[in-house]
């Protein structure tokens, strides 16, 4: 929990629209999900850090692409939450087009996390996004997260049940940030598309 870069993360700033985001070189890992799954406690638990993402209650609080720094070259996006059904359509709209518009163009995107609420994995907008990454041959790791709402049984059933549907650019672990389930395992493969010496 303690390696470095993720433990020196530091918030650099929010973006509203692609022209603000930083230059297209280095490395990006970013996380996306629907609304609430969970990107924002994953980031802090990878990273080591209480608050360094903001989290909440409230689901689609997140509506601009948050950056973290790790070092010089490596960053971490927060994407918006996508599929929150309540928000105005020109808000939806807006999300669309900024997730959209990051992930069709960013060059240094290295990877993808994809978390999915283990109550409720592989929804329709998920597997928009895991097509696409296929065709992108973007690498995706997906956090089945919330994995302590579940059982042992359960989750591993959940488990095997998303393997079993995933593209081969894809894989899966159990993660819960509120047990600590699954970092360890996350920042491995973070390092590997960070490029991380160890
Ligand atoms: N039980 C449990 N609750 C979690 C876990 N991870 C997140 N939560 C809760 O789920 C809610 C949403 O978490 P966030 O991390 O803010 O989710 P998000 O995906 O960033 O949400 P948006 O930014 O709104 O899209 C919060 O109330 C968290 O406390 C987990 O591993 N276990
Ligand atoms: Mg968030």
């Amino acid at each position: 929990m303690s390696r470095s870069p993720y433990q020196q993360a530091e918030f650099e700033k929010s973006v509203a629209s692609l022209d603000g985001l930083p230059d297209d070189e280095g490395y990006e890992v970013a996380f996306a999900g629907r609304s609430n799954a969970g990107k924002s406690t994953s980031i802090n638990v990878i990273c080591g850090q209480n608050s360094l993402a903001r989290t909440s209650g409230t689901p689609g609080r997140t509506q601009m692409i948050n950056v973290f720094e790790l070092d010089f070259e490596r960053r971490i996006m927060d994407l918006p939450g996508y599929g929150f059904a309540k928000a105005p359509k020109k808000v939806q709209q807006q999300w669309h087009d900024l997730v959209d518009g990051y992930l069709q163009q960013r060059k240094c995107l290295k990877g993808l996390v994809l978390l999915m609420d283990i109550r409720r994995p592989l929804q329709e907008i998920d597997n928009v996004l895991l097509e696409w990454t296929e065709h992108c041959k973007i690498p995706v790791l997906v956090l089945l997260s919330k994995a302590d709402k579940f059982k042992f049984g359960a989750a591993k059933n959940a488990l095997l049940q998303v393997q079993k549907n995933l593209p081969g650019n894809a894989q899966v672990i159990l993660f819960s940030g509120l047990k600590k389930q699954g970092v360890e395992d996350a920042q491995d493969i973070l390092d590997q598309w960070f490029e991380v010496e160890e």
